[in-house]
């Protein structure tokens, strides 16, 4: 095993890591490899990408308490487009049109953890991207043809759905474990009734894709643990789902001390097939509107592996043979076997059991304790195309790179600090790229120029081709990347325009049908945007005028008319708080009451042509 000496003497290291690289080569490899290494590309040019040309990824990074998602390109590192998600972004309106105000439920902001992308047979389809919320506990769905929000629910018996929008292998389900335990219903009951009144639940959410809608199918009543990170299975392992727990102590105060006490944490191991049978089989209770099962009720489907204490991220191998747990607080990532532990459940082979799910024994899952020299703070991991397994060391702020099958370490690269995750280039699938991964690090430091006390957080991008890891471009991001997905650039089929919709009642795609209808005190108005004006009644002498009477509720349907790339308009009242868009082709709706009295002009907000000043009319509203 080679050892890992500090950055100082890393060309030595990286010197020695080659030669021994390209013994192990044939001939004709070996030149091939050495052709390679000689390009000897600058770092630059690896990142750059020429006008003209477009970057081979897409990087959708978590936006944490923004609530937002940020889209980056690969290998450029070059920030394209912020996408809110659970929180009002007035660069694009959200939140403030008819249909995601609605979605937001009355909520302003969000915590966005964990993107995951759709899937088809184990790869990503790039029609989807879902996430969670951890702040206000809800789920979202994203389609990728246009990059907006369809969908947000609520998540409810949940306190933060930490970890996963990770999805099975067709995207059947993701499941939403709980990080914080809370009373079913979140009904009032003191700390003292923790044990026997908490639950730790976890949701399992279905898509349906035709009406674009989110699900929850059914809900498991878990002990009063909290819930981590989690991975769905793949291939040998797709029936199944693992995700990590602690606080098995059943700590209410003082956490970072209580909740470590314990040796061993847990691994929840459950094959969602079976509690899908157990729900179709009656096997649950109605609770809060939900299918619950409660396992010391309706045993099966669910066992716990125990587990290095407090472990965070657990990662199933590209091949779904076997899944690793990491934790802060060991300095250890642990592989476990799929086939063991389905070995250990037929003969059912339990050490005892809590709140009616079985105890599996660790030594009849566990296949290996991996325990790199000096690397502290193992994190997540992610894999390349090889089944090579990159784990981020939170503390010693470095990538490490090993084999799961020897436990051997291969390679090193320090970081600039303190990942938490880090996405590999197709990461999550069944055949991973291996071309690059993003260390998400959660401390910038001295790595930009300074705005002040608070930092941005870093993104370091690490080519994986050579023989050693090299980190090739740093980007800074807003708070906060805590997952991120990686896909190639062409899965993504965006559209340009959105397509005419005649059914649609609020839109209108030609002058003549504008038109302003009065109905007791609601006031619609049925309005187009076009490059250069309103029109919102062509028959009206001034038709961009609107007129109303105080304490009207007012309508404003819009649709955009230039079916034209990238001409999309802006509808602002200057002075009433409100600011929607409306992209190509597509109607949009905005609704208020008209509080205040007075004269208040109308502006198009966002650019579209050299006219685009003129883009304006009135909202008059009578006292
Ligand atoms: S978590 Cu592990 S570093 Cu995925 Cu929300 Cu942030
Ligand atoms: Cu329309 Cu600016």
């Amino acid at each position: 095993m080679k050892k890992w000496i500090p950055i100082a003497s890393g060309l030595a290291t990286g010197l020695l890591a080659a030669t021994v690289f390209f013994a192990d080569l044939s001939p004709g490899d070996r030149n091939e490899a050495i052709a390679e290494s000689s390009k000897n590309k600058t770092n630059a040019e690896k990142v750059y990408v020429p006008f003209g040309e477009k970057d081979e990824y897409y990087l959708f990074a978590s936006g944490g308490h923004s609530g937002q998602m940020f889209i980056y390109g690969v290998p450029s590192m070059r920030h394209i487009r912020t996408v809110p998600v659970f929180s009002p972004d007035s660069a694009t309106g959200y939140g403030f049109d008819k249909h995601s105000k609605e979605m937001m439920g009355g909520f302003t902001w969000g915590d966005l953890h964990h993107p995951a992308f759709s899937e088809t047979n184990g790869d990503y389809d790039g029609k989807y991207m879902f996430a969670t919320d951890v702040g206000n506990s809800r789920a979202a769905v994203m389609n990728l043809e246009t990059f907006t929000v369809k969908d947000i629910i609520d998540v409810p018996n949940t306190s933060g759905p930490h970890c996963a929008a990770f999805v099975t292998e067709n995207t059947e389900y993701m499941f939403l474990p709980t990080r914080f335990a809370v009373p079913i219903g979140r009904e009032y009951a003191p700390l003292d009734d923790y044990s026997e009144k908490y639950r730790g639940v976890m949701s399992a959410v279905t898509f349906d894709e035709k009406k674009e809608k989110l699900n929850i199918a059914y809900q498991v009543a878990l002990p009063p643990w909290s819930y981590d990170l989690s991975d769905a299975g793949k291939k040998v392992s797709a029936d199944w789902a693992v995700m990590t727990t602690y606080n098995t102590e059943e700590a209410t105060t003082n956490l970072e001390i209580n909740a470590s006490q314990a040796d061993r944490d847990f691994i929840v191991l459950f094959n969602w097939k079976e509690l899908e049978q157990m729900v179709k089989d009656g096997k649950y209770d109605e609770v809060t509107g939900q299918k619950m099962i409660f396992p010391e009720k309706h045993k099966g489907g669910m066992y716990l592996v125990p587990v290095a204490k407090s472990p965070h991220g657990v990662d199933v191998t590209p091949d779904g043979k076997h899944f690793i747990a990491s934790g802060k607080l060991a300095p250890s990532m642990t592989v476990f076997s799929f086939e063991k532990a389905f070995k250990a459940i037929e003969n059912k082979e339990f050490a005892g059991e809590r709140n009616g799910i079985p105890i599996l024994k660790y030594e009849s899952v566990m296949e290996k304790e991996v325990n790199p020299e000096n690397a502290l703070g193992p994190l997540h991991t992610q894999f390349d195309d090889q089944g090579m397994a990159y784990t981020t060391m939170f503390i010693s702020s470095e990538i490490v790179k090993w084999d799961p099958k020897t436990g051997e370490t291969l390679d090193r690269v320090p970081v600039q600090y303190s990942p938490g995750h880090s996405v590999a280039a197709e990461g999550d699938t069944v055949a991973p790229d291996g071309k690059y991964l993003i260390a998400l690090n959660k401390i910038a430091k001295d790595s930009y120029l300074s705005v002040g006390p608070s930092h941005p957080e870093s993104m370091q991008l690490i080519d994986l081709r050579g023989d050693k890891m090299e980190v090739i471009q740093s980007a800074p991001v807003n708070p906060e990347p805590h997952y991120a997905q990686m896909i190639k650039a062409d899965k993504i089929k965006t559209i340009t325009v959105y397509p005419k919709d005649e059914k649609n009642p609020d839109a209108v795609y030609n002058q003549e049908e504008t038109r302003i209808e009065r109905k007791g005190n609601e006031v619609h108005v049925y309005g187009i945007a076009m490059r250069s004006k309103f029109i919102f009644d062509a028959k009206a002498e001034r038709p961009d005028q609107i007129e109303v009477k105080k304490g009207d509720k007012v309508f404003i349907h819009l649709t955009n008319i230039d079916f034209d790339q990238d001409i999309t308009h802006g509808f602002a009242i200057n002075g009433y708080d409100l600011n929607i868009e409306v992209q190509p082709g597509q109607t949009n709706t905005v609704e208020f009451t008209a509080d205040k009295a007075g004269t208040f002009p109308i502006y198009c907000t966002n650019f579209c042509s050299a006219l685009h000043q003129e883009m304006t009319g009135y909202f008059l509203v009578k006292p």
